[in-house]
């Protein structure tokens, strides 16, 4: 798993000077708009956000909506347009039933970044993925395929049924396990929707449904410590072991406390922060973003200093940079 989250991404990251912000720059007001308000992933994003309108003296709004669904989202999408707000920072809820509202505020002059979870190409100027999406598929199945012992069921606990980023890393976790793994099985995917009690119900559930599974990959923030939790704290610990995308501070007592949990991520607080910027440059900078762009990081940028556009699964895209992999050795050193 290691060496598949350290090829992440690494292709397109170039090192090149840093941007200068161009001299007529127009007073962005920008509106960041996570799946749900309430997720610590994305408020860990929003001090990023915070972190760069402060640099930019921009105007910024954190409109978390209450339900994680993309009708809540289009709310806060045309109440965002009718405010006045000129950039849009999203993750979406859904492919394409955000794309009407997204293309009408387009229309009307607001530049729109899609952010950790995409809309089809029509509704964005272009997507800042987290690491590359068959990179964190691939080791999603690595580390699956690992604690499983190389062969048996395993299950999947995700977020809603329709969130792109879930959807594109599990179908990628799929086609390598049939790969590389075809003893490993996916016999049940769970949807817990982000929220610790449905994600610690739906654990149980998947469970209890499915006595033979050996793990259980949440690729989700607020699945994953949920699974984690209640594992840990039942007789399944040490028979059942969870693997995913998580918080370091969530999953350190997991990933040490003889569970055996395994958790990646990338820099949340740094994705928000270089969201932010990219809106800045092809606002303000007529960056241009068609794949074999190189877009310059500004001088806040705790990863890399450019990054490239290239071709992901939905449309055009840029890569944060690395996720890293935490274990008992390094996991304290991270604080988020
Ligand atoms: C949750 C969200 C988010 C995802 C992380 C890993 O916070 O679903 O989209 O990127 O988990």
């Amino acid at each position: 798993m290691k060496k598949v989250l350290a090829a992440i991404a690494t292709g397109a990251l170039i090192a090149t000077a840093f941007v200068a912000p161009s001299s007529a720059a127009t007073k962005l007001k920008i509106a960041h708009i996570p799946k749900l308000g309430t997720i610590g992933y994305f408020q860990a994003a929003e001090v990023g956000v915070q972190r760069a309108c402060k640099e930019l003296k921009a105007t910024c709004a954190y409109k978390g909506p209450t339900e994680i669904t993309a009708a809540a989202q289009v709310k806060e999408i045309n109440a965002a347009v009718q405010g006045g707000y000129n950039v849009l920072i999203i993750a979406a809820n859904d492919k394409d039933a955000l794309v009407p509202a997204l293309k009408a505020a387009q229309k009307k002059g607001v530049t729109v970044v899609t952010y950790d979870s995409d809309v089809a190409q029509a509704g964005r100027s272009v997507f800042v993925n987290q690491a590359s999406s068959e990179g964190i598929g691939n080791a999603l199945a690595d580390s699956a395929a690992e604690l499983a012992g190389g062969e048996g069921d395993i299950a999947v606990l995700s977020t809603t049924p329709d969130a792109t980023n879930q959807n594109v890393w599990i179908e990628f976790m799929n086609k390598r396990l049939a790969a590389k793994y075809p003893k490993v099985k996916v016999v049940a995917t769970a949807y817990g929707l982000d929220k610790p009690e449905e994600s610690t119900t739906e654990t149980q559930g998947l469970i209890q449904k499915n006595p033979t599974i050996e793990a259980i990959v949440a690729p989700t923030s607020v699945g994953i410590v949920a699974a984690a939790k209640y594992v840990s704290g039942s007789a399944s610990k040490g028979k059942v072991f969870v693997t995913g995308l998580g918080l370091p501070n969530d999953m350190k007592t997991y990933i040490k406390d003889g569970s055996g949990a395994q958790a990646s991520l990338w820099d949340v607080e740094n994705f928000g922060y270089v969201a932010v910027q990219i809106a800045n440059s092809i606002r303000n900078n007529k960056q241009s973003v068609k794949v074999g762009a190189v877009i310059k990081s500004a001088k806040g940028d705790k990863g890399v200093k450019s990054r490239k556009v290239i071709k992901g699964a939905v449309g055009n895209e840029v890569l944060l940079g690395p996720a890293t992999v935490f274990t008992k050795d390094n996991v304290d050193n991270y604080n988020f």
